[in-house]
């Protein structure tokens, strides 16, 4: 198949997502004939590295869009809807790594893996899910194929890289002062995050869950086409630099026992099990830092409830949980020839 090649957009490219971005659009050989990355007006003339070079960063504008093919946003849901319609406008084909458009009905919310099929139906703009439904939706993924899925409790162990580099370094300082018996400064996350747990990712809503929580329902939902799909889930932040941990609890349409599970997601794409507890071999955040597939381990029987499974899921959240997922939706529109110029 001949690739044109394409000129595409990185809006929030100063940003951790936006510069991951760039490393995964170069990592993967996407084909970018010109690579536009756009900021606010503070980066505006400042440079970032791309395919062994410098690309300037324009101010992210209306005008923006002019002849762009792609357009890649990650500088928060205000600015996505803000300006990804005057790219489609352009002629630009969107892909929003924000909340903006994920619940709307004719956005495809979509991991590659899960329901590439989805993104035939876009209208220009297709969304990305949260970093922690992502993850969570391709381990799940063999298991509803072969089996249906009735239930999932899920817990989260989000690291602080998904709230943005300034909660990263507001882990260190906050570590390092510990170590001159200092008092913790708490500025990007509601408490002290160092050696702590916090139970509260987003903000709190009227039935008391969270916002994060909220979104892994029913991103869970729309992706795969369950709107019913009784689901619980609990978001936690807890002190680890990169790379989200999740215990999925999952109740299948039939019983799935942990050996033929393992050999479900063995053979899937993006996953990779690490489940040997004789090695002491499960998924752990440091392990999966910088890497692409979505590990797996701690696969067995959950006695307490009929046809259930509990499984330990880990990712890099700024890779396959935002800008590795979001390339990967750009190369399904090659492959489909659904971007306008392609
Ligand atoms: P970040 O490190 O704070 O970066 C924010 C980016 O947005 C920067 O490039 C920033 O440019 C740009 N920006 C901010 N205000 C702007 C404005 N008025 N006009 C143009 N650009 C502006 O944040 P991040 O962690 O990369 O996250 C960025 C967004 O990605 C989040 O808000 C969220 O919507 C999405 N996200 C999604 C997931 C997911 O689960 N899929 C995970 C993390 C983040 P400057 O450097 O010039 O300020
Ligand atoms: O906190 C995390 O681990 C994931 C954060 C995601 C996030 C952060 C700020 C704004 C989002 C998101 O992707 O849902 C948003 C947003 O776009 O609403």
């Amino acid at each position: 198949m001949i690739v044109k090649k394409l000129r595409v957009a990185v809006a929030g490219a100063t940003g951790a997502v936006g510069r991951e971005m760039l490393r995964i659009l170069e990592e993967r050989n996407f084909p970018v004939e010109e690579l536009i990355p756009l900021a606010s007006e503070r980066s505006e003339g400042k440079s970032v590295p791309f395919a062994g070079g410098e690309r300037t960063v324009r101010r992210l504008a209306r005008d923006s869009f002019e002849g762009v093919d792609l357009a890649l946003f990650s500088a928060g849901a205000t600015r996505s809807r803000e300006f990804a319609p005057a790219a489609v406008e352009a002629g630009a084909v969107v892909v929003d790594n924000s909340s903006a458009f994920r619940m709307d009905a004719d956005v495809p919310l979509v991991v590659p893996e899960v329901n590439p099929d989805a993104l035939d139906a876009h209208r220009g703009i297709i969304a990305n899910p949260n970093c922690s439904t992502i993850q969570m939706v391709v381990a799940l993924k063999p298991l509803l194929d072969a089996a249906g899925v009735r239930r999932i409790v899920v817990s989260t162990y989000q690291a602080v890289s998904g709230a943005g580099q300034s909660a990263v370094d507001e882990l260190r300082d906050q570590v390092e002062a510990l170590g001159r018996e200092e008092r913790l400064e708490a500025s990007y996350m509601p408490h002290p995050i160092a050696f702590n747990c916090l139970p509260q990712i987003d903000v709190f809503l009227e039935e008391g869950d969270t916002k994060e929580e909220r979104k892994m329902v029913e991103e869970t939902r729309k992706i795969f086409g369950q709107p019913d799909l009784p689901i619980s889930a609990t978001c936690v932040r807890v002190p680890v630099y990169n790379s989200h941990s999740e215990s999925v609890n999952v109740e299948l349409g039939r019983p799935v026992s942990p050996d033929e599970a393992r050999g479900l997601l063995s053979g899937a794409p993006g996953i990779e099990v690490v489940d040997d507890p004789a090695a002491l071999a499960y998924p752990m955040a440091i392990n999966a830092s910088g890497r692409d597939p979505v590990y797996v381990g701690r696969i067995r029987r959950d006695p307490s409830a009929e046809n259930a499974l509990n499984m330990w899921v880990v990712a890099d959240n700024l890779r396959k949980g935002a800008a590795l997922n979001a390339v990967q939706i750009g190369e399904v529109l090659i492959k489909k020839r659904l971007l306008r110029a392609a």
